[in-house]
């Protein structure tokens, strides 16, 4: 009798935190390359942690072609990373059309379809989207997948107004989501709370539900007390994934 060979397993061992920051970088500093031209004087900013390398490419070309534009950030992170760069800041309802934003995502599939609100600025960095001539998505490898909530597990972020939470969460469950839960904070002392003032549920829904993220979307947005939904559809123009062997894949 041939005992098989115990299969070896090479534990997984998680890449070095500085393989994902440089693939944030080489997306961020494409996207930057290709799509913030100098021509373009309003520039939308958003949140995460790869957008410090857009705003730090932008910063790279040089005051005399930063002099004359205004960067609209999308939450208070965005605000202050404009402010420390020492860019022009604007708001967007002084400039409600922007030329081009750039901005992170959780994860993006194979239609450029996003789930976003990881970091709950999903409502802002979705009017600042919208707003934009051009939108392009940045992030490292991680959120380049086919079909949404392959990777990003937490669920679909949904700003709800507080009074509404617990109607807004039971809504959510009967519409497939059974571990829609709301986001707390760190210390679980109490609900995180957006720079709108809103609650965020986290909701999960099954693989068949996620195969079409615009009709998910819209059921989610009527619901009543929904005031966003990080499902953002039909919206990027490109995206760009740093990978880890420093290439750069463009979807
Ligand atoms: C923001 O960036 C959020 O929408 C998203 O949750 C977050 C994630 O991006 P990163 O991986 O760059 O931190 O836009």
């Amino acid at each position: 009798k041939v005992v098989p060979e115990r299969p070896v397993t090479t534990p997984q061992v998680p890449p070095p935190a500085t393989v994902i920051e440089e693939a944030k970088r080489l997306a961020a500093w494409t996207a930057v390359d290709k799509h913030v031209l100098p021509e373009h004087k309003i520039i939308g900013i958003g949140s995460g942690s790869t957008v410090p390398y857009v705003v730090e490419r932008i910063v790279a070309q040089g005051p005399e072609v930063n002099e004359g534009r205004i960067f609209i950030p999308t939450g208070f992170q965005s605000k202050e990373l404009i402010i420390s760069s020492k860019l022009q800041l604007g708001d967007v309802d002084q400039y409600p059309t922007i030329d081009v934003t750039i901005d992170g995502a959780d994860e993006v599939d194979g239609d450029l379809n996003c789930i976003k609100g990881g970091g709950a600025c999903h409502l802002r960095e979705k009017v600042l989207a919208e707003a934009a001539d051009t939108w392009v998505i940045v992030a490292d490898y991680r959120k380049n997948s086919q079909l949404l909530g392959t990777n990003w597990k937490q669920g679909v972020p949904v700003e709800v107004a507080p009074f509404a939470f617990a109607k807004v969460l039971l809504n959510l469950q009967r519409l497939g989501s059974e571990k829609a839960a709301l986001r707390m904070g760190k210390a679980k002392a109490g609900p995180i709370v957006t720079d709108n003032g809103n609650f965020v549920i986290d909701a999960p829904f099954p693989e068949e539900q996620m195969k079409d993220p615009y009709t998910l979307l819209a059921r989610v947005k009527m619901l009543t007390g929904v005031v966003e939904v990080g499902l953002f559809c039909h919206m990027a123009k490109a995206a760009y994934f740093g990978n880890q062997d420093g290439s750069v894949t463009a979807k």
